[in-house]
């Protein structure tokens, strides 16, 4: 499995530098030194669903984690009964230190940060082109997210069958983030999974989205069954018969070491955690335009030099006009 081994017993017991060696390797030691490694694959209630090698664990926290709570995508030290047969279950001892983290908040006020992914290196925004309506606010509020945690973007626009992309595309189709555009047909015969598997190759993507973008059917199409039987889907038949995603999952893309990560739909992207400065860079088209800006701009303020610079052609003035919504409702804190 990919970035396993990093985070060796090495790493653990350095100590000051010129004092190697001079106290006995065992006091230095992390306490449990004959841990596993596990990677998080789902969470429900307290349970958390482990690989462990190539064997599905059931695991819950060790007391000593404290209020630490691990998340999908995490890399864990997991000890005990490690067998994964039924009824087993494993402690978590320690969460290693995360490469990424998708955060988001409830709304812009909220001040309680969810982790919804650890350590996936791609995500995948997923707007349906019609059924349920795109709103480029959610695209771009994902798109703060991906960078403020260190996350790469890719857009995918799902239902072409029912509406074209172009709309969307002006908007974001020229910007330095990859896209792929599927339709149900083309999820069908083929086409359009291996057009995004080409995107997902080797990587850790999280998918995140509206409810009813398609999310879990892209993940689906991605991912052969006899995969997904080990884990075992949690989905929720909502009042009207349709399915929806309950919580986050994690599944491995055959003939590849990467993962894909289907997640429940979003209401809102809060980014209560988000400094204000760093919303720019969700907006590589603008981002050149500051150049003029004076020190410390805000972006959103009379000087700003965006103005001049996008009344001269440079970018599209709805994405200007997107940059300043979401940098209001940053302020005023509002929801989205
Ligand atoms: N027409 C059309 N419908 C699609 C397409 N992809 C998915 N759907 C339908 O859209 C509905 C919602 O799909 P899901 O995959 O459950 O959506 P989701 O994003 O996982 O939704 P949540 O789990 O609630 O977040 C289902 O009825 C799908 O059959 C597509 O390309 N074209
Ligand atoms: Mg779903
Ligand atoms: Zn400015």
């Amino acid at each position: 499995m990919r970035r396993y081994g990093k985070h060796t017993d090495e790493d653990d017991i350095r100590t000051r530098p010129g004092r190697r060696n001079t106290r006995p390797r065992t006091n230095i030691r992390p306490k449990h030194e004959d841990a596993a490694e596990g990677l998080v694959l789902t969470v429900d209630r307290g349970r958390l669903t482990c690989l462990v090698e190539d064997r599905v664990v059931m695991a819950m926290k060790a007391r000593e984690l404290g209020r630490k709570a691990a998340v999908v995508g995490d890399r864990v030290a997991i000890v005990g009964d490690l067998t994964g047969k039924k009824d087993s279950l494993a402690r978590i001892v320690r969460i290693e230190e995360r490469t990424s983290v998708l955060r988001r908040t409830a709304d812009d006020d909220d001040p309680f940060e969810r982790v919804v992914v650890a350590n996936a290196d791609q995500l995948a925004v997923v707007t349906a082109l019609a059924d349920p309506e795109p709103r480029p606010r959610l695209i771009d509020r994902c798109l703060v997210a991906a960078y403020a945690g260190g996350l790469e973007p890719l857009l995918v626009l799902t239902k072409s069958d029912l509406a074209p992309p172009d709309k969307l595309l002006e908007l974001y189709g020229h910007l330095d983030i990859p896209y792929v555009v599927t339709s149900r047909e083309e999820l069908q015969n083929g086409t359009a999974v291996a057009r995004v598997r080409e995107q997902l190759d080797g990587k850790i993507t999280a998918f995140v989205g509206h409810s009813g973008v398609g999310k879990t059917t892209l993940v689906n199409s991605l991912v052969p069954e006899e995969q997904r039987r080990t884990t075992g889907h949690v989905n929720a038949v909502t009042g009207r018969g349709r399915h929806t995603t309950t919580s986050a999952l994690a599944l491995p893309l055959s003939g590849s070491d990467g993962w894909v990560i289907d997640t429940p739909g979003l209401r809102s992207f809060g980014l209560h955690h988000v400094d204000p400065s760093q919303v720019i860079h969700a907006f590589p088209d603008l981002e050149p335009g500051t150049e003029g800006c004076p020190r410390a701009c805000s972006h959103d303020e009379p000087d700003c030099a965006l103005d001049a610079w996008v009344a001269e052609g440079h970018a599209d003035p709805a994405r200007l006009y997107s940059l300043r919504r979401l940098l209001a409702t940053r302020e005023r804190k509002e929801g989205d």
